[in-house]
């Protein structure tokens, strides 16, 4: 493999490494590009991916999402149109075997939960589908239909999907790597989303639009806003670079609201700015808020409560689209019923701050200075790292500590940074590790932390980070002493 740079593939590589992806899993073979073209040409609008997302930033309005996947295709088509009354774009969810690309047991998880009526799979099967078994199943549904997953290599992935009519494809190399995996080196991911990232602008050029959604939410453990904007905005650039073109950023929700208000704001401006910079203006950028990602409540009317506050910050914030969440949230696979449960109580919040003024205050508008400030300290490491090349600057970066997500189980991430809320809720650095973060926005966290610890009347420590985790779960924001 040559060196990783953030360089548009060339395409004798390109299709020499297609070749052997096809070839790697019997299914590949069912893969034509020429057909795939054909297949995404014939989606009526009503299927697009693209168009719902345009139409929902041209009108102000906020798209809704669930999760879902299960082993078989007439089981998940039927999931889906469950769902689909409820929402406006629709998912399919990735068992976690495929994620792993490990296929012959996906074959298996399949062959047995033919036998058991059941799904045993956590989620869909897309590959061994194949290109039919995924056509079958856009076939039977009247939404647009997005593959979501965790897979730090999908490049057979989104050849059969995209293949079979799907239309947004969710991921990238950093943020399906580091909160993912443990032990796949980060140039080995980056460079594989390139390849999926270049499929997708393949079919840019041959004027069919596909969706690209960077993961958001990372960890969804207190991750501060800054560490997942720096993320989403690599991989807008990345993906820009292999000539995607329509691209949603996403952001997890981390429960305060001035924070969380600020962060979609500044995540949309700060993108902009780094695209623009770098020489990109062909592009549609969306975002996309995550309903609280860390844990839930296992009680049911307290997760409802979990799901309402993401609801009503996200519209606040006019996000483009949420990720919605269940009540089942904290005990697995939610059940149809529940799923559509989070999606009413969604909707319902949605629909009473539609109308509502937009809210500011001077909270907020410092959040958003910290987090440009934060942000822009971060890049800028990020640039001096890979001299110019954000593709190795991104991988050095992770090797020193420059850039660090908390709680991450991937070896490629130094995990040194350590986040805790403040007085209010918000998240604030209690050690920086190695983040070149500037003198003053160190004492802001430094100011903000000593605040709460006097009020709990405590020393800040990593008891309180744990607290802080568990908190949400255990029916509060901020994890205080009892
Ligand atoms: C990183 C995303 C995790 C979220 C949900 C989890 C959690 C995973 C499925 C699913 C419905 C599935 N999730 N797999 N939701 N159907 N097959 O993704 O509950 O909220």
């Amino acid at each position: 493999m040559t060196e990783l740079t953030n360089h548009r593939l060339d395409t004798a590589g390109f299709e020499a490494e297609r070749a052997e992806i096809l070839q790697s899993w019997p299914t590949g073979t069912g893969v034509s590009f020429a057909e795939a073209v054909k297949v995404q040409e014939a989606l009526p609008t009503e299927k697009r991916f693209p168009v719902a997302l345009a139409a929902a930033d041209a009108q102000g309005m906020t798209l809704l999402q669930p999760r879902a996947g299960v082993a078989l295709v007439r089981e998940h088509a039927a999931l889906l149109n469950g769902l689909s009354p409820y929402c406006d774009v629709l998912p399919t969810t990735i068992d976690a075997y495929t994620r792993h690309n490990r296929y012959t047991e996906a074959q298996d998880g399949i062959d047995r939960s033919r036998a058991a009526g059941t799904s045993l799979l956590n989620g869909f099967p897309a590959v061994n589908h194949g290109v039919d078994g995924c056509r079958r199943l856009v076939d039977a549904v009247s939404k647009p239909v997005q593959v979501r997953h965790g897979t730090p290599d999908a490049r057979l992935l989104a050849e059969i999907t995209l293949a079979a009519g799907f239309s947004s494809f969710e991921g990238g190399g950093i943020s399906y790597n580091i909160p993912y995996a443990k032990h796949v080196p980060l140039e080995r991911s980056i460079r594989h989303w390139q390849y999926c990232d270049r499929l997708v602008g393949r079919f840019e050029e041959e004027g069919v639009s596909i969706n690209r959604e960077p993961f958001g939410p990372l960890t969804g453990t207190l991750v501060p806003p800054f560490v997942s904007h720096v993320v989403a905005i690599l991989e807008g650039l990345l993906a820009l670079e292999q000539g995607v073109k329509c691209i949603t950023l996403g952001y997890g929700q981390a429960g305060n609201v001035a924070q969380d208000i600020a962060a979609l704001r500044s995540l949309r401006r700060l993108a902009h700015h780094y695209f623009l910079n770098a020489g990109y203006a062909d592009y549609k950028l969306t975002t996309v808020f995550h309903q609280w990602m860390g844990g839930f409540p296992a009680d049911e009317a307290q997760a409802t409560a979990v799901i309402c506050l993401g609801a009503l910050v996200a519209r606040q914030a006019r996000a483009t689209k949420i990720i919605v969440k269940t009540p089942h949230e904290a005990s697995g696979v939610p059940t149809l019923e529940a799923n559509q449960a989070g999606l009413k109580a969604t909707r319902q919040m949605v629909n009473m701050i539609s109308d509502q003024n937009r809210v500011d205050s001077p909270d907020i508008q410092m959040e958003i200075d910290v987090i440009e400030a934060e942000v822009h300290a971060v890049m800028r490491e990020i640039l001096r790292l890979g001299r110019g090349d954000i593709a190795r600057g991104a991988v050095a970066a992770f090797q020193t500590g420059a850039m660090d997500v908390p709680f991450a189980p991937a070896r490629a991430n130094l995990g040194k940074l350590t986040p805790v809320r403040d007085n209010h809720g918000a998240i604030r650095l209690f050690d920086v590790g190695n983040v070149p973060l500037p003198a003053d926005v160190l004492a802001f966290h430094r100011d903000k932390i000593a605040e709460r610890a006097l009020c709990e009347r405590r020393e800040p420590s990593f008891n309180m980070v744990v607290d802080d985790v568990r908190a949400i779960s255990a029916s509060k924001l901020v994890g205080r002493p009892a």
